[in-house]
């Protein structure tokens, strides 16, 4: 099996007209659609550039939040699984992208109980990672780990820090062995077989970075991360993320992302 961050494949949904109107905790202002579109185009770029085919899907004006298509559903090369957001607003974004997923993948599983969005799915070389959070219930955890024996993958429930949206809010996969995080999730204890880079004070939003093949992208607006990064070996890839950021978003829920298994050429990294 290809290393769990190998991807020749991706989704990503155009921003609707009501973008605007998506969900936030705080308030610092409103995205434009414009301003949201650019990043978009910049995150599509990249993920070409890094070897990966991304497919575009159109917009869907009635799910404000639907351009963070990594909710609704989690995609491996054996199979997708359908989830259940926990945000009422948020919740027909899975029946939406349901037609997709059968159309690219063999085998869809349904999740039926409870809610998980897949913001708190971090999948790592051995297991993946459920954050139970105000999104992700108990109920909706338990089930998801039936489902992922279905596909041969290992599902362990983890914590997420209170006030946090989603458990990858606050961290992303660098490489096998390592995790960005933010010191907050860190010292909740979810990352004791993995090596922890930590982000530095000030600069907690990287953490929702995303690694890519041989590189990981990183918000523009964090040249600390950036550095820590770089000397640690990571070819680093800075995109503008502060449109998406109004929306307490970041890397990893732009896209789906898999290896459908034709041959990976890229170059290693650390
Ligand atoms: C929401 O609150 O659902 C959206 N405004 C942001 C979702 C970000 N998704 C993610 O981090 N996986």
């Amino acid at each position: 099996m290809p290393p769990v961050f190998h991807f020749n494949q991706a989704l990503v949904r155009t921003p609707g007209a009501q973008i605007a109107h998506g969900l936030r905790a705080v308030d610092r202002g409103a995205p434009t659609r414009e301003g949201v579109q650019q990043e978009l185009d910049a995150y599509v770029a990249a993920l070409q550039a890094a070897g990966v085919e991304v497919e575009v899907l159109p917009a869907l004006d009635a799910f404000p939040d639907s351009i963070f298509v990594e909710d609704p559903a989690l995609v491996f090369a054996e199979g997708a699984i359908l989830l259940r957001p926990g945000a009422p607003s948020r919740f027909g974004e899975a029946d939406a992208l349901a037609p997709t997923l059968r159309r690219r993948f063999a085998s869809v599983l349904e999740l039926t109980e409870g809610f998980v969005e897949g913001g708190d799915v971090l999948v790592t070389p051995d297991r993946v990672l459920i954050g139970l959070s105000e999104r992700t219930s108990g109920p909706g955890a338990e089930a998801l780990k039936v489902l992922l024996r279905q596909l041969g993958r290992r599902g362990e429930i983890v914590s997420t820090p209170p006030g946090v949206l989603h458990f990858k809010t606050d961290c992303s996969l660098l490489d096998e062995e390592t995790v960005l995080a933010t010191p907050r999730l860190a010292a909740a204890r979810a990352f004791e077989r993995h090596r922890v880079i930590l982000t530095p004070r000030g600069e907690e939003a990287s953490a929702n970075a995303l690694r890519v093949n041989d590189r990981v992208f990183l918000g523009d607006r964090f040249p600390r991360t950036a550095d820590r990064l770089t000397a640690a070996g990571y070819l680093v890839v800075t995109l503008p993320s502060a449109q998406i950021a109004l929306l307490d978003a970041g890397f990893s829920c732009l896209s789906l992302r898999w290896n459908s298994g034709r041959g990976w050429t890229g170059a290693e990294r650390p």
